[in-house]
């Protein structure tokens, strides 16, 4: 199984390579390219997946694309950028191909870039805005969410002990604590805050989209910094989770979401995304919740054969049935596979992949879906795919020694972080 995923991987980046090269992502069945931000190229996809190409044992075309990356990634660009995307991804990318090949050309674009995104913390409230401009270092948007705000910590904190420039980790920490002090009286999120008045202007309380790497970092902040206060704001904020937001019932357990106030459910719906969340268990020692919640997670996929970004797990349907390459559900096979050794891990994660080679392999990559409920596909192959998905995919079956968990910690976009310091 490790041998086939590295083959379609090779096959994602070689069409990557032949209809993309030097632009952010392939669209494979327009064997076109796609850049975020006006046209002007953040080597998104390349950056994304160098640590991918090195693990999997890619040696010439790692050595080509960091050499790439060095010769022509610039952050000197008029262009408004998404704080939390261009962290995750790109800050996360250079920080772990600079641990991993000590190329000091990649810690100082990550310096540069580091200093550019800066200025999104200067609100009121010092949670950051959505947008920076790279260049002028002006804002916009200040409706966010607590996974914008709270999922900076990780790269951050990394770039600061490796630069040992003190600012990233305390400006990344405030934002976080911030975020936490506007917690209600259940200790729970809502998903969307404005970081210059610090009202919610969302009360949905639920561990998807907007909130979902908020709760990650919490814990992996923990583990990778030994912050003691992260550790006691997972805590509480795991608590308050299990107790009003998790759905246990006879049909499983799962996630929906309630009001952030008044504990009240609202929802039943989960998803890929939520998918993560075994994982974090497992990072916590909770091995019970998390190979219950994958069981749930693993009863998603089965019920259209892959599974729907969004599932209402009541009437159990689809309610947005795009797959868009999510890699949350591997995340977890692989993290309890690694936690129990049970086989059982090896053969869920067969099915998955066995699914997204039938569905979302095309001629010249790996595409989306709109819906699993029709296979009808999209045309985009995004850089998580690369740098999260396959990764995560090639750990489940590869020897335990091709990386070391006591080590190190992965970002939410699987960027291995080194504890060096
Ligand atoms: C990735 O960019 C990250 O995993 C993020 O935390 C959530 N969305 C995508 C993958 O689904």
């Amino acid at each position: 199984m490790a041998e086939r995923v590295r083959a379609e991987f090779l096959h994602a980046w070689q069409g990557y390579s032949k209809y993309a090269w030097g632009h952010d992502e392939l669209k494979p069945l327009s064997k076109t390219a796609h850049d975020w931000y006006d046209g002007q190229t953040l080597l998104i996809t390349p950056v994304d997946s160098l640590d991918t190409l090195i693990l999997l044992g890619f040696e010439e075309e790692a050595k080509r694309t960091r050499e790439y990356i060095d010769a022509n990634l610039s952050f000197d660009k008029d262009v408004y950028v998404k704080n939390f995307e261009i962290t995750i991804r790109v800050l996360g990318g250079l920080i772990s191909a600079y641990q991993l090949t000590g190329d000091a050309k990649l810690l100082a674009l990550a310096d540069d870039l580091g200093t550019r995104l800066l200025p999104v913390f200067d609100s009121p409230t010092g949670m950051p805005y959505v947008y920076v401009n790279l260049k002028t270092g002006k804002v916009k948007d200040p409706k966010s969410n607590p996974a914008e705000i709270g999922t900076l910590l990780l790269e951050f904190g990394t770039l600061a002990k490796l630069t040992k420039k003190d600012v990233y980790y305390a400006k990344a920490k405030k934002a976080l604590l911030e975020m936490y002090k506007r917690r209600s009286k259940l200790n729970l999120v809502g998903d969307g805050i404005n970081v210059e008045t610090g009202e919610w202007i969302g009360k949905s309380s639920h561990v998807g989209g907007g909130i979902d790497s908020y709760y990650e970092y919490l814990l992996k902040a923990w583990l990778l910094f030994g912050d003691e206060d992260c550790h006691r704001m997972w805590l509480e904020s795991r608590d308050a989770m299990n107790q009003h937001v998790a759905d246990d019932s006879p049909a499983g357990l799962w996630y929906g979401s309630v009001d952030m106030d008044s504990g009240a459910r609202t929802g039943t719906e989960f998803g890929a995304l939520e998918a993560f969340l075994p994982a974090v268990f497992v990072l916590d020692g909770d091995l019970d919740r998390a190979r219950r919640l994958e069981d749930s997670a693993f009863a998603m996929w089965k019920a259209n054969g892959i599974e729907p970004d969004v599932y209402d797990y009541r009437a159990q349907k689809a309610t947005y049935p795009s797959y868009p390459l999510r890699p949350e559900i591997v995340e977890s096979a692989y993290y309890l596979r690694h936690a129990t050794g049970d086989t059982r891990y090896l053969e869920m994660g067969q099915t998955f992949f066995d699914a997204i080679v039938a569905h979302c392999r095309v001629e010249n990559g790996y595409t989306t879906l709109k819906s699993v409920v029709t296979n009808e596909q999209d045309d985009l192959m995004p850089s998580f795919f690369l740098a999260e998905t396959l990764k995560y995919f090639y750990l489940l079956y590869a020897p335990d020694s091709a990386l070391d968990l006591k080590t190190i910690v992965f970002n939410t976009e699987a960027h291995p972080f080194k504890r060096t310091w």
